[in-house]
């Protein structure tokens, strides 16, 4: 029986106090009823970190306190930032009188991260923190000219790195999820089929969405229908499967099968399936608290996995037709990438 370990993955979560870091991290581990964590938190002292495993990955978040009296402590110590995978910067987009403050710090970063000899490959997402929907609505002028201005000025201080951007916002837990899964697909290995699955459904079906997600949330494999580019639509879709993530969030916590949900919204029908590796065996009541335990234990064979589309109200109709052919073939695909990476013990037969 083959047992690899996982392979870890080091993602920093950096910038100024107040930009919203530790918000991001609680969302994403709740995914859902977090607002009043949120609204009572205090700033972070130094580090919390956070770890996760994502199927065969142990992710370990560090969030770094950003006031200022810790930003001098890293900048004075390599180690903060060595072995680094994914850097995400956060820059509140809501305030401006910072924006060159947060820029000087990125400088501070950068310089370290040069220093330790960083590999000019590492992924670096500078992140609109803040960017909600509410906040867009009222000023759109007004924001678009904010982020293009801190755009600019990046690319004109630091010419020789290519950053990501990405807008996020806790009113949006997608835009969240959204960025973290993108920064971790390029470490797992073995997924391309997965994809090429759910693309070759979204032409066959021509749904707006469909996304595979694990039983945390991240995002295993995603398509988006090229022709949705307008920011409200992006926003309404968005809100969609934080919806969808919100409900499993809260199933997974309550040991729920659900199987799944259906719902409409303006001219969009959405729904969200719940599976699981070993439904296709016939198990027992003996053998399903074996089954349970492994949950418990995070093994991912034993996981659900969710599957979530978004089509247009007169595709839908052909999207669930063939609903269950899709969830059978990316259970297949994801069965041969777990089995690689650990052989589930079997359950014993009645
Ligand atoms: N409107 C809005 N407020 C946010 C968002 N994210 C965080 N906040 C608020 O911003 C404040 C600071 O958030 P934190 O997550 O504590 O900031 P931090 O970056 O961890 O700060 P330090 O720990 O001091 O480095 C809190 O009051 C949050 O409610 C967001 O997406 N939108
Ligand atoms: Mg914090």
């Amino acid at each position: 029986m083959s047992n690899k370990t996982k392979k870890p993955i080091k993602v920093v979560l950096s910038g100024l106090d107040n930009a919203g870091k530790t918000s991001m991290l609680v969302s994403f581990k709740r995914m859902y009823g977090y607002e009043d964590e949120i609204h009572n938190l205090k700033p972070t002292l130094r580090i919390d970190y956070y770890r996760r495993d994502f199927l065969d990955l142990r992710l370990n978040f560090f969030d770094m306190g950003g006031q200022s009296k810790f930003r001098k402590m890293y900048i004075q110590r390599k180690m903060y930032f060595e072995s680094i995978d994914l850097l995400i910067y956060l820059i509140d987009i809501q305030d401006e009188m910072r924006f060159s403050e947060s820029i000087s710090y990125l400088e501070e970063v950068l310089g370290v991260l040069k220093k330790v000899s960083y590999a000019k490959d590492l992924p670096i997402y500078i992140c609109f923190s803040k960017t909600d929907y509410e906040f867009i609505k009222e000023n759109p002028d007004e924001y678009i000219a904010r982020r293009a201005m801190v755009k600019s000025l990046l690319r004109k201080t630091f010419p020789e790195y290519n950053f990501q951007f990405y807008l996020t916002s806790i009113y949006n837990l997608y835009t969240i999820i959204h960025m973290i899964s993108n920064g971790l697909r390029r470490y797992l290995i073995g997924y391309d089929e997965i994809q090429d699955e759910i693309i070759e459904y979204r032409d066959k079906t021509e749904i707006a969405q469909a996304i595979l997600f694990d039983h945390t949330g991240l995002v295993i494999s995603e398509t988006f229908n090229p022709k949705s580019k307008d920011y409200e639509l992006e926003n309404k879709i968005d809100k969609i499967i934080s919806g969808h993530l919100e409900f499993f969030g809260q199933l997974e916590d309550e040991n729920l099968d659900v199987t799944s949900i259906r719902g409409v919204d303006g001219e969009f029908m959405n729904l969200c399936y719940q599976f699981h590796l070993y439904d296709d065996l016939k198990i027992s009541e003996e053998q399903m608290k074996s089954v349970m335990e492994e949950k418990k234990s995070g093994n991912p064979y034993y996981a659900n996995y969710y599957f979530s589309i978004i089509s247009s109200l007169d595709k839908s109709i052909l999207a669930e037709n063939q609903i269950n052919e899709i969830i059978s073939k990316l259970r297949k695909y994801l069965k041969d990438i777990l089995i690689e990476y650990q052989e589930p013990r079997p359950l014993k037969e009645d």
